[in-house]
């Protein structure tokens, strides 16, 4: 693979960008090398602006599960583009997007936009307080919820990837109201409750963790953290920005059958644009400004683009037919991967959850934060790189998880398996 042209405009980027990215995770940092440049991107396919052509297992870190260019959502933006792009008024079109992701997912009455995850979690947060009149939360070591102060404590995905569990810039103030608990294990959270008890606002979880890799929750591990919130009176939080719309139309409380109190979107529900979410029944929701105190706002919330690009996206999922080819194709993909490098007597492990898949150069179980770090990281940069030569795109760190597009043909998917039989002998 040539990339002069990516080479020359990381140059380029590095001045005028902090590290030459506007996400940290992007730079390649975890893997070593320069970032590819991506020109343009349709269906299943990365082309890079040296002509390569790669076979994206990232899909913009989820948003693209129909594909690249998907045409329904293309046209909506371009349609909507041309009756201006924002106006800072209500519309419509918010409405309507609201009314449908509320069909779609569970104990949901009333749906909150903006525009990331970040704010997603950070909002839902700051609700979870409003609401119990408590301080403290309690998130999992290696679950990343954005990069709001009270999340970057030992996060997952990039900050764990640069080695700086504890940002600097977050206060010991605000430190002090984050309680770190290990995910997967439930004796560590009711620790929590029993040295907190009625300080705890929320917990607030992946319920398939996918920013330490793909870590799925033991069986009746999200039962027992229902059960613990409502001893506790504190709320569930379950962060689906990663998985809402992806694992399940109704993302992972439809999939496990556990509901939570707010649940957090991102990714998928923007079709690619801007957008995050959250959502709860009336009697929390209605504690949101302008209806109740507890205040948030955004210029760009409801976006009139990002709604037409969400609206599309979640139309085309209504027909959750998709699900089972995406379920399928995943499981394919394992079991070629699974096969090829055990041939090659390379010692891993392969986490599946429905269309989330990530790949760990580990002897034991990937459970938590500490059996995920405890892969060798050598043998991952030296599988990434030369899955990237073969023209597969992988996500650039071991702590991230790999999102299948439908886009996929079973003539990709064995390419990508014919790619990691050549790779796989040379780790
Ligand atoms: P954003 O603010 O990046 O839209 O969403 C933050 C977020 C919240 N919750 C979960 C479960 C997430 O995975 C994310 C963001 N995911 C990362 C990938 N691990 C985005 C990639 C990046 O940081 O560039």
């Amino acid at each position: 693979m040539i990339y002069k042209r990516s080479s020359a405009l990381f140059a380029a980027a590095q001045k005028v960008l902090p590290g030459g990215v506007n996400s940290p995770v992007r730079a390649f940092n975890a893997v070593g090398g320069n970032p590819i440049f991506v020109e343009r991107a349709e269906g299943p396919y990365l082309y890079d602006e040296d002509g390569n052509r790669f076979i994206d297992y990232i899909n913009s870190w989820g948003p693209m599960i129909l594909g690249h260019a998907h045409a329904p959502v293309v046209n909506a933006v371009k349609e909507r583009a041309e009756k201006g792009t924002s106006f800072g008024t209500p519309t419509a079109l918010e409405t309507e997007i609201a009314t449908l992701a509320v069909s779609m997912v569970p104990n949901i009455d009333k749906i909150r936009f903006v525009n990331s995850g970040t704010e997603a979690c950070m909002s839902a947060v700051r609700l979870a307080r409003g609401y119990t009149q408590k301080d403290k939360i309690i998130k999992f070591a290696g679950c990343y919820h954005g990069h709001s102060d009270s999340f970057l404590i030992q996060a997952g995905s990039g900050a764990v990837t640069f080695g700086t569990p504890n940002s600097p810039g977050v206060t010991k103030g605000t430190a002090k109201d984050t309680l770190l608990a290990t995910y997967n294990d439930i004796d560590s959270v009711q620790k929590l409750f029993d040295e907190n008890d009625d300080e705890i606002a929320c917990i607030i979880l992946e319920p398939v963790a996918g920013n330490m890799g793909c870590i799925p929750p033991s069986a009746g591990f999200l039962e027992q953290l229902r059960e613990l919130c409502d001893n506790h009176k504190a709320l569930l939080v379950f962060d689906e920005v990663m998985t809402g719309f992806r694992l399940a139309k109704g993302g992972a409380q439809e999939l496990y059958g556990v509901n939570a109190d707010i649940v957090t979107f991102g990714k998928v529900i923007g079709g690619g644009l801007p957008v995050g979410a959250f959502a709860a029944r009336n009697e929390i929701m209605d504690h949101l400004a302008p209806e109740g105190p507890v205040y948030q706002a955004g210029t760009l919330s409801g976006n009139p683009l990002a709604m037409a690009a969400g609206l599309a996206m979640l139309k085309e999922l209504e027909n959750d037919e998709v699900y089972a080819s995406l379920k399928k194709k995943t499981a394919y993909l394992h079991e070629g991967i699974e096969e090829k490098l055990k041939a090659a007597k390379v010692t891993h492990t392969i986490n599946r959850v429905e269309s989330m898949i990530s790949v760990h150069f580990s002897e034991t179980p990937v459970t938590d934060f500490e059996s995920a770090a405890s892969g060798n990281n050598e043998t991952f940069k030296k599988f990434f790189h030369g899955m990237l030569n073969e023209g597969i795109y992988l996500a650039p760190s071991a702590f991230e998880t790999w999102f299948l597009t439908d886009a996929l043909s079973y003539e990709d998917l064995d390419e990508t398996i014919a790619a990691c039989e050549r790779v796989a002998k040379t780790l």
